[in-house]
C-alpha cells in the first residue's frame, strides 16, 4: 500500500525549526528551551546518561501508567526505555510507540512556554505574554466578578483527561473554598454505558479479565483491546492468553480492527449503530431453535417473557414477545436483521447457535457502540445474551458487559466539598453556555430545579474538549467566540492546542516529566501499577504546575493560606501516600516508592461478577428494585413516561433506527456511514502534533475499496469529507478491512480550520453532531453521515 511520504526528511525539517525557535506569541526561551535537541538527535549515537530516571506516561489511554526509563544527560532526556520485566500474569508495564515517542512530546516546538492573555477576538489564536502575577490577578477578578455577578453555578470545571488526576484536584479544592461550581457527570468515554448498565444490573458488575483463559468462545463487541488498551492494559494481553489457551476469538466491528487482525479468528462486519439488530436475530434464533436458558432466566431475570413481568409492564411488552414480534407484528428474524446490519442472515444463525451451545462464552462489549445516537441500547441488550446463554457467574463467562479491571488503591488530594449540587451531563457543556437557566431534570439536570446562571467562567486544565474532542466544532466555536455567553475561559496545557486558542488567559504547565505527581491508582487497572513520578528534567521555559497556579490565584483572592495550608505540592503527595498506605497495609512508603515507584502486582483469584447472586439470588440480591436481572426495567419506564420520549428510552433494550444511521432518509445525500476510532498513534488529541508517531500512522480516512471505485477514488488521494456542518479535506485509504458503506476517520487530529473553515488536518469532530442520547444525554460521536469525494 503507498502510503505519503511523511519521514525522517520531514522530522529533518522539523527539528531545524525547533532549533530556528518556533516560538508562540513571541515567547522567550528559559531554562535550556529549546536547544535541547542539539547534539541528542539520532545523528550523534547514544550518548552515555547521567542518570536514568523511572516515570510514567501520564496520557489518558487505557494503559494509563505504562513505565517509561528516561535516560537524563545534562538535564536532557535523550533516551527513552521502558519496563521490560514480565512475570506471569503480569506482563511488563511496557510502554507502546507513543510513551516511546516521549521526547518528541516534551522538546515539541508547539510547547507553551510562558503565560499569555488573548488579545484578538476569541478562538483567533492572539496572544501577548503577561507575567504570572498578572495571570493570577486576571484569573483571580474575573472569577470574583463571575461569582458575585451570578452565583456559583456559573464556574464550570471542564472534563480534562490529558493529565494525572491528582493534579488536577487543585481546581476543585480552590472552587470550592470559594463556594463550589457547577459539577458534571458521566464522562464523554462511557457516558451510556455507566448510566444504562446499572438499570440492568443495579451496577456494572463482570468477570476481570484473567478469566478469559476459562472461556472457549470470546465475542467481542465493539471492543479493539489491542489498540485501546483498555484494564490498565492488560485487557488484550489476557485475550492473546485466551488464545493461546484454545478460546475461538470472535470480533464484530465494522471495521477490521488490529484487535480483530492480530487475535480473532472470525470478523463480523456490521454497520454501526445496528449491533441490537443483530442481537435480536441471535435471540430469535435460539428462542426459535430452544436453545436459550429458560431455568437460568426464570430464576434470575425478570422481563424476559411475558410471564416474568413486573406488574405495572402491560401485556406482550417482555423482550421475547418483542422479538418474536407479538407486540408489533415484526419478528426480529435474520433476514429483518440482515437487512438493518449488513450481517449475513446464514452468519447470524450460525453465531448463534455457536454462542448457545459453546460453553463457557465470554460476550464482552468495549465502549466503542456506545458513542452513539442510542448508545443506551447495546450497553443493556447484550446483557440479555449472556443471560439467555446462563454464562453469568461462570467462570470464563460473563455479564456481557466490560470485562473488568481490578480495583487499585488510588492517591488524592483533599478538594473538600462542593457546595453546589447541580450537575449537568458532561456532554451538555456548550448547551448549558447557551442556556443553561433553562434546562430541566428532562434534559438530564441533576440536583437542583433549574441552574441559576448559565456558564460563564471555564477553567479547562489538560484538555482539548473545549473545541477538538467536543461535537461539531464549527457550532462550538461559535459560542466560545461570543464573549457575551461565557464571559473567561482559563486554559492550563502544555501544548498550543486549538483549544488554547479559545483562551483569554493561556497558562503554560510542564509536563509530567518535569513535576512530581502521583499516578493514577484508579479502578480501571490490574497488575503492576506506577505510583510516583519524580521529575527527570528541570522544568523547561517558564511553566507553573496546576497546583502552583491554584495557590497563586487563592493567594490574590485572600485565601492563600487556606489553600496551601502551608504545606508544598510535596507535602501534599507525602500525606496522600501515607494515606494510601494506612488504608493498604504493606502498600510501600514514599521512601521505599522513591527507590522503586513500580508496585508489583501480586496474583489474586479471578473476579466472577455475580456469582454471589447465582449462588444464592435471595440472600444476595442485585441492588434493582426486583433485586434480579432487569431484563426488563420499570424505572426506564417512569423515566421514558417523566422525559415523553417513550420510543427513545424503552424498558427492553431494542432496535431503534438511529438518526444518522443506515435507515435516515439523509442518507441519499450523505450515504457513507463514519465512524473514528481511538487510534494507536494518539491519545486523542494528544501527540497529534508528534512527528515519530505521524510517522507511525499518518492521519488518513478509510473508506473501503468499492465506495473508493464508486467514487474514482485511488489509495492515497486527497478526498473531500462533508455533511452540513463542516468539510474536511484529508487523505485516502482504501481498503477492504472496512465495511461498504462506512469510513472511518481516527478521532483526535488537531482541528486546522483553512481561511474557508474547511479543516485540513482530519479532525472528525468538524462533522459531528451536537445530539445528546436520550437517556444518558451522551455523546454520539460516532454517529455521522457524511459524503466522501476526490478533491
Ligand atoms: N469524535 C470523537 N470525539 C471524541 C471521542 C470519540 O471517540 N470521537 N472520544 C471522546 C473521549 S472517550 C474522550 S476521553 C475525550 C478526550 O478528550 P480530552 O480529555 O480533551 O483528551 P485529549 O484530547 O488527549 O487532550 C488532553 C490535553 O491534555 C494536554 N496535556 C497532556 N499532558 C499534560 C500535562 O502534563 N499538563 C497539562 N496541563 N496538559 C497536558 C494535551 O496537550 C491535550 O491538550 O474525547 C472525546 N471526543
Ligand atoms: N491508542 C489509544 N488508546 C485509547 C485511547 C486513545 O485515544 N488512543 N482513548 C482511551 C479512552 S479515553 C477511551 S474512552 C477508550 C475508548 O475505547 P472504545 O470506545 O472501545 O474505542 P473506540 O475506538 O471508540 O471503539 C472501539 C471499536 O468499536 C468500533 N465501533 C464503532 N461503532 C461501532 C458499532 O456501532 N458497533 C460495533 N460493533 N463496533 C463499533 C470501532 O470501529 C472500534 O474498533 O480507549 C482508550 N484507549
Ligand atoms: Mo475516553
Amino acid at each position: 500500500m503507498k502510503l505519503p511520504e511523511v519521514s525522517r526528511r520531514s522530522f529533518l525539517k522539523w527539528s531545524a525549526v525547533v532549533g530556528a525557535g518556533a516560538a508562540i506569541g513571541g515567547a522567550s526561551m528559559a531554562k535550556g528551551g529549546l536547544k535541547v535537541l542539539e547534539g541528542t538527535a539520532e545523528a550523534a549515537g547514544t550518548p552515555v546518561p547521567d542518570k536514568v530516571v523511572w516515570q510514567q506516561c501520564t496520557v489518558n489511554c487505557g494503559g494509563y501508567s505504562c513505565a517509561l526509563k528516561l535516560h537524563v544527560k545534562d538535564d536532557v532526556i535523550i533516551r527513552v526505555d521502558t519496563d521490560q520485566e514480565d512475570r506471569p500474569g503480569f506482563p511488563a508495564m511496557r510502554a507502546c510507540q507513543r510513551g516511546r515517542a516521549t521526547r518528541q512530546f516534551v522538546y515539541s516546538p508547539d510547547r507553551l512556554k510562558q503565560p499569555m492573555k488573548r488579545v484578538g477576538k476569541r478562538g483567533e489564536g492572539k496572544f501577548e505574554p503577561i507575567t504570572w502575577d498578572e495571570a493570577y490577578t486576571l484569573i483571580a477578578e474575573n472569577l470574583d466578578r463571575i461569582i458575585k455577578t451570578y452565583g456559583n453555578h456559573a464556574v464550570y470545571n471542564h472534563y480534562a483527561s490529558g493529565t494525572d488526576g491528582t493534579t488536577r484536584t487543585s481546581i476543585p479544592r480552590l472552587l470550592n473554598m470559594l463556594g463550589g461550581y457547577l459539577n458534571y457527570y458521566g464522562t464523554y468515554s462511557s457516558a451510556c454505558y455507566s448510566w444504562a448498565a446499572p438499570y440492568t444490573y443495579g451496577g456494572t458488575p463482570y468477570n476481570s479479565s484473567d478469566d478469559l483463559v476459562n472461556s472457549r468462545l470470546i465475542v467481542l463487541f465493539a471492543n479493539n483491546a489491542g489498540e485501546t488498551q483498555p484494564g490498565g492494559g492488560n485487557e488484550f494481553y489476557w485475550q492473546m492468553q485466551a488464545k493461546k489457551a484454545g478460546a475461538k476469538i470472535i470480533v464484530v466491528d465494522p471495521r477490521l480492527s488490529d484487535t480483530a487482525k492480530a487475535i480473532a479468528d472470525e470478523w463480523i462486519p456490521i454497520r454501526p449503530t445496528t449491533d441490537n439488530a443483530l442481537m435480536d436475530a441471535l435471540a430469535y434464533v435460539m428462542i426459535t431453535e430452544n436453545l436459550h436458558d429458560q431455568a437460568f432466566l426464570d430464576k434470575y431475570c425478570i422481563g424476559f417473557d411475558d410471564e416474568h413481568l413486573p406488574p405495572s409492564a402491560p401485556p406482550k411488552s417482555s423482550y421475547k414477545s418483542y422479538v418474536l414480534g407479538e407486540a408489533d407484528g415484526v419478528p426480529k428474524t435474520p433476514e429483518w436483521a440482515e437487512a438493518i446490519t449488513g450481517v449475513p442472515r446464514e452468519t447470524i444463525v450460525r453465531l448463534a447457535r455457536e454462542i448457545a451451545l459453546t460453553k463457557p462464552c465470554a460476550l464482552i462489549q468495549n465502549l466503542g457502540w456506545q458513542r452513539h445516537a442510542y448508545g443506551e441500547q447495546p450497553v443493556r441488550g447484550l446483557p440479555v445474551l449472556a443471560a439467555m446463554t446462563g454464562n453469568i457467574g461462570v467462570k470464563g463467562g460473563g455479564t456481557g458487559l466490560r470485562d473488568g479491571r481490578k480495583n487499585a488503591p488510588s492517591p488524592s488530594i483533599p478538594a473538600g466539598t462542593n457546595p453546589v449540587k447541580a450537575s449537568i451531563p458532561v456532554f451538555m457543556w456548550t448547551e448549558a453556555i447557551v442556556r443553561g437557566t433553562e434546562l430541566t431534570a428532562k434534559d438530564g439536570l441533576r440536583g437542583v430545579d433549574r441552574l441559576e446562571s448559565n456558564i460563564k467562567f471555564i477553567w479547562n486544565y489538560g484538555g482539548n474538549t473545549l473545541i477538538n474532542q467536543h461535537s461539531d466544532t464549527r457550532d462550538t466555536h461559535r459560542i466560545l467566540q461570543d464573549e457575551s455567553l461565557c464571559e473567561f475561559i482559563v486554559v492550563h496545557d502544555v501544548m498550543m492546542t486549538p483549544s488554547a486558542r479559545y483562551a483569554d488567559v493561556l497558562l503554560p504547565d510542564a509536563t509530567s516529566y518535569e513535576r512530581l505527581h502521583l499516578g493514577r491508582g484508579s479502578t480501571n487497572v490490574m497488575g503492576d501499577r506506577y505510583y510516583l513520578g519524580v521529575p527527570a528534567i528541570t522544568p523547561l521555559f517558564d511553566v507553573k504546575t496546576n497546583y502552583e497556579v491554584c495557590a497563586g490565584v487563592a493567594e490574590k483572592l485572600g485565601i492563600g493560606d487556606k489553600f496551601t495550608e502551608g504545606k508544598t505540592w510535596e507535602d501534599w503527595c507525602r500525606e496522600a501516600i501515607a494515606a494510601v498506605v494506612a488504608k493498604n497495609p504493606g502498600f510501600p512508603t514514599w521512601e521505599q516508592l522513591l527507590k522503586d515507584p513500580i508496585v508489583r502486582g501480586t496474583e489474586v483469584e479471578p473476579i466472577i461478577g455475580l456469582a454471589s447472586f447465582v449462588a444464592d439470588p435471595e440472600k444476595n440480591p442485585l441492588s434493582t428494585p426486583s433485586g434480579k436481572i432487569e431484563i426488563y426495567s420499570e424505572q426506564l419506564a417512569e423515566l421514558a413516561a417523566q422525559r415523553g420520549n417513550a420510543d427513545e428510552l424503552p424498558p427492553i433494550p431494542k432496535y431503534i433506527p438511529s438518526w444518522e444511521g443506515p435507515q435516515d432518509p439523509l442518507r441519499e445525500k450523505y450515504p457513507i456511514q463514519l465512524v473514528g476510532h481511538h487510534v494507536k498513534r494518539r491519545v486523542h488529541s494528544t501527540h497529534d502534533n508528534n512527528p515519530w508517531l505521524e510517522e507511525v500512522e499518518p492521519q488518513m480516512i478509510t473508506l473501503n475499496e468499492l465506495d473508493a471505485a464508486e467514487r474514482g477514488i485511488k489509495d492515497g488521494d486527497m478526498v473531500r469529507v462533508w455533511n452540513d456542518r463542516g468539510e474536511i479535506h484529508v487523505r485516502c485509504r482504501v481498503s477492504k478491512a472496512i465495511m461498504p458503506g462506512v469510513a472511518d476517520l481516527p478521532q483526535g487530529a488537531w482541528y486546522t480550520p483553512n481561511g474557508s473553515g474547511v479543516d485540513v488536518r482530519g479532525c472528525i469532530n468538524t462533522v459531528t453532531k451536537y445530539h445528546p442520547t436520550p437517556g444518558a444525554k451522551g455523546n454520539p460521536q460516532h454517529t455521522n453521515l457524511v459524503q466522501v469525494a476526490k478533491l
